[in-house]
C-alpha cells in the first residue's frame, strides 16, 4: 500500500548562502550551502544541505534553487515620512540657483509647503502618492516599512496621513504607523508652542489612539523643534495610552533628546549627528537602539558625523533607514543607504545589513516576529542576485533583488 506523500512544507529555497543576521560566530550569521524552508508565514526548518531529511522536491511544494545565491531576511525600513502632498523640487531649484532662505520662506517654502500640500490633499490622494513610493522601496527589498504622521499638524489631518498609511499594508509589505504630531508647527500656533503641544496630547494623539492609528509616538526635539519639557509631555500623553516612544534627537544640535527618550525607554532615538560621549552611554545601559540617516546627512550636505566609534565601542545597537521625506531626504531606495552608510559613515557592510534587518526589527519593537532567519520567525526573506553579502552596500544604484517571500508568499 502507498501512503499519500503531503511534502511537510510549503516554500524550500536550497543550495543558498543565508545570511541569518543572528548574533554569533560568523559574519552575518551566515550559512554557507544551506537551505531554509517556511509553511503558512513562519520559517519552519533552517539547516545544511547535508542534513535536508530528503529529496527538496518530496520535501516542499515550491522549491527554488539559490544556486549559491545571497539570501537574507526581509528588509526594514524604521523611519520613513512617505505619506505626503507635494514635493520641494522647486524649492531645491530655487537654493540652487542662490535663493535666499527669506526668499524661500517667502515663496511659501520648506516644512510648511509640505504641510500645506498635504492638509490640501484627500485621504485618497495621499494614499495614491504613496503607493509608488512603496512599491520603489519593496523593489529594494523591503518587506516591513514605518510610515510617519507629522505634515498634518492638525487633529483631523494627522489621522487622515495616518489613514492613508494604514491602507498601505493592502500591498504585500507590513506597515507600521508612528504618531509624529510634534513634529513642527503649524502657522497659526506661531509663537504659541506649548499651547500646540496642549493640542497634540489632548486631542490629536488621543484622536489618533480611539481609531487605532499609531503603533508608537515620535518627536522633533530640536531649536527649530521642541524642547526637552515639550517632548516630555508628548512622552506622558504616550505612556498614559501605552504606546511606545521614539524621538528625532541630536540632529543640528545637542538638546540631550537622546538620553531622555532612552530613560524612558525609547525603542530608538534617531539622527544623532550630535550625540555626545556620556549620551551615547546611556543609550547602551538602556538598549536604546540608534537610528542613523545617512540621506538626510547627505542632503543637508552636514559635516558633523554621528558618533560611530563611540556608539560601537559601547555596543549601541545602529540601524540604518532612509528617513524618506520631501524635505532633507528625498531618498527611495534603503539599498542606497547601506552604500552611504558605509562611505559616509564607515560602517561595515555587515553594520548597514544588521542595521536593515536585526536592528531595525528592535527600532519598531519587532524583534521577536522579524530581523533574522530563524525557525518561528516570520517568513519575510530575500534572494538576491548577489554572492556575497558585502556586493548590497558596494553597489549603489543596482537592482539585486530576485525573489521575496513576504509572510510565506512569493511576492
Ligand atoms: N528632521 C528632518 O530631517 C525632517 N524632519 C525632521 O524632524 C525634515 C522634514 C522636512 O523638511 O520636511
Ligand atoms: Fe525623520
Amino acid at each position: 500500500m502507498t501512503t499519500q506523500n503531503t511534502p511537510r512544507w510549503e516554500h524550500l529555497w536550497v543550495n543558498a548562502q543565508l545570511a541569518t543576521m543572528c548574533p554569533g560566530q560568523t559574519a552575518y550569521g551566515m550559512m554557507e550551502g544551506a537551505a531554509v524552508a517556511t509553511s503558512g508565514d513562519r520559517i519552519t526548518w533552517i539547516g545544511s544541505m547535508a542534513s535536508l531529511p530528503g529529496d527538496p522536491s518530496q520535501l516542499a511544494q515550491h522549491v527554488v534553487d539559490c544556486a549559491g545565491h545571497l539570501v537574507t531576511p526581509g528588509l526594514i525600513d524604521c523611519h520613513t515620512h512617505l505619506v505626503h502632498g507635494g514635493n520641494r523640487a522647486r524649492e531645491f531649484e530655487m537654493r540652487l540657483n542662490g535663493a535666499t532662505y527669506e526668499e524661500l520662506s517667502r515663496a511659501g517654502g520648506g516644512i510648511n509647503s509640505t504641510v500645506r500640500h498635504t492638509r490640501e490633499a484627500s485621504e485618497d490622494e495621499l494614499h495614491e502618492l504613496a503607493v509608488p513610493r512603496v512599491r520603489r522601496l519593496m523593489a529594494d527589498g523591503v518587506t516591513t516599512v514605518e510610515v510617519k504622521s507629522g505634515y498634518g499638524l492638525s487633529t483631523e489631518d494627522e489621522s487622515k496621513m495616518l489613514r492613508a498609511a494604514r491602507r498601505l499594508s493592502a500591498l504585500p509589505v507590513t506597515v507600521k504607523t508612528t504618531f509624529l504630531g510634534a513634529h513642527a508647527m503649524p502657522d497659526e500656533y506661531s509663537g504659541r508652542k506649548d499651547a500646540y503641544i496642549d493640542l497634540v496630547c489632548q486631542e490629536m494623539l488621543p484622536a489618533a489612539v480611539e481609531a487605532g492609528l499609531a503603533d508608537a509616538v515620535d518627536g522633533f526635539c530640536e531649536g527649530i523643534g521642541f524642547d526637552l519639557a515639550q517632548m516630555e509631555r508628548v512622552f506622558d500623553a504616550a505612556d498614559h495610552h501605552k504606546l511606545p516612544i521614539k524621538l528625532h534627537a541630536e540632529q543640528l544640535s545637542n538638546c540631550h533628546g537622546a538620553a531622555m527618550a532612552a530613560r524612558r525607554g525609547a525603542l530608538s532615538v534617531d539622527h544623532l549627528e550630535y550625540l555626545d560621549e556620556p549620551d551615547t552611554q546611556v543609550l547602551a545601559e538602556h538598549g536604546t537602539v540608534a537610528v542613523l540617516l545617512p540621506g538626510a546627512f547627505f542632503c543637508l550636505r552636514e559635516k558633523q558625523l554621528p558618533p560611530i566609534a563611540a556608539l560601537r565601542a559601547a555596543g549601541v545597537p545602529i540601524a540604518i533607514s532612509t528617513d524618506e521625506n520631501p524635505g532633507s531626504s528625498p531618498v527611495g531606495s534603503l539599498l542606497l543607504m547601506l552604500g552611504m552608510g558605509c562611505t559616509l559613515f564607515q560602517l561595515t557592510p555587515e553594520e548597514t545589513l544588521a542595521g536593515v534587518t536585526r536592528h531595525a526589527a528592535s527600532a519598531l519593537g519587532l524583534q521577536d516576529d522579524i530581523g533574522t532567519l530563524e525557525v518561528g520567525k516570520r517568513a519575510d526573506l530575500v534572494l538576491w542576485h548577489v554572492r556575497e553579502a558585502a556586493e548590497l552596500s558596494y553597489r549603489l544604484g543596482d537592482d539585486p533583488c530576485n525573489k521575496v517571500l513576504y509572510g510565506g508568499q512569493l511576492r
